[in-house]
């Protein structure tokens, strides 16, 4: 009898969220994970993460997208949101400069919060509003460069640029991880051990270790679950993933927040 094992991705790489409330962190993760974008959403309160398996040279990444409330008094615990996380987008709205200025503040939190080698990438959301624009491009990329993060202008809107934006940050990823197994292959090898050494390249956290059992569940948020009810009348009959069961995602099963500029 044949046993199939089911290697649904080689890795898994947990992604953050973080920017302004209203910066449009959601709609980029809804474009990006099923090609969804709403004018109207609302402001997120708690977390949720969806997940998409894309080919980063050759190999099979799952990239799990972590996202949570701008809003101060909605976010879940930050330790938990940050923890395992190997990269971060910082998002501002192009035509908000509060946003942009905020970035700092955003950045002193990763440091703070975060792995201090996390990938980073930053992204001036809604360039489809040019002629609202508030913040030059020139001054994004001088702060990028002086802050040592990768930049790019999105619309989540126009679908421009998200997928670039995810797959930049996850190249990087993957080469900084192929870099230390490489390292570490060679210190195994210059000390005589025997080839086949289990490297662990990455510290699992709950989250990945949870994503494990939601491989199939694309959308895991309670929210939208009831939102495809809602629209489709069906009874989602899928198992809760495990994961909603961790302090940080019980936070997670949330309601809709307030809408934005209300
Ligand atoms: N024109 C335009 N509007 C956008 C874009 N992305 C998001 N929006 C709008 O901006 C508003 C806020 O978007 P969200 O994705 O909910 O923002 P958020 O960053 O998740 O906000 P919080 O959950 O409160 O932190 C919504 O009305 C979106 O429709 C974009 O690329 N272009
Ligand atoms: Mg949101």
């Amino acid at each position: 009898m044949a046993y199939k094992v089911d290697h649904e991705y080689d890795y898994l790489f947990k992604i953050v969220l973080i920017g302004d409330s209203g910066v449009g962190k959601s709609n980029i993760l809804s474009r990006f994970t099923r090609n969804e974008f709403c004018l109207e959403s609302k402001s997120t309160i708690g977390v949720e993460f969806a997940t998409r398996t894309l080919q980063v040279e050759g190999k099979t990444v799952k990239a799990q997208i972590w996202d949570t409330a701008g809003q101060e008094r909605y976010r879940a615990i930050t330790s938990a949101y940050y923890r395992g996380a190997v990269g971060a987008l910082l998002v501002y709205d192009i035509t908000k400069r509060q946003t942009f200025d905020n970035v700092t503040r955003w950045l002193r939190e990763l440091r703070d919060h975060a792995d201090s080698n996390i990938v980073i990438m930053m992204a001036g959301n809604k360039s489809d509003l040019n002629h609202l624009r508030a913040v030059a491009a020139e001054d994004a990329q001088i702060l990028a460069e002086k802050e040592g993060l990768s930049f790019l202008e999105t619309s989540a809107l126009e679908a421009l640029n998200v997928e670039k934006a995810f797959q930049t940050i996850l190249l990087d990823i993957y080469h900084i991880i192929s870099k230390k197994a490489l390292a570490a292959q060679e210190a195994a090898s210059s000390t005589g051990l025997p080839h086949g050494t289990t490297i662990n390249v990455a510290n699992l956290s709950d989250g990945q270790r949870a994503g494990r059992h939601v491989a199939r569940h694309e959308h895991v948020s309670v929210r939208h679950e009831a939102r495809h009810e809602a629209r489709h009348g069906t009874h989602v009959a899928r198992a809760r993933p495990r994961i909603l069961g961790t302090r940080a995602l019980k936070h997670g099963t949330i309601r809709d927040g307030p809408k934005h500029g209300t």
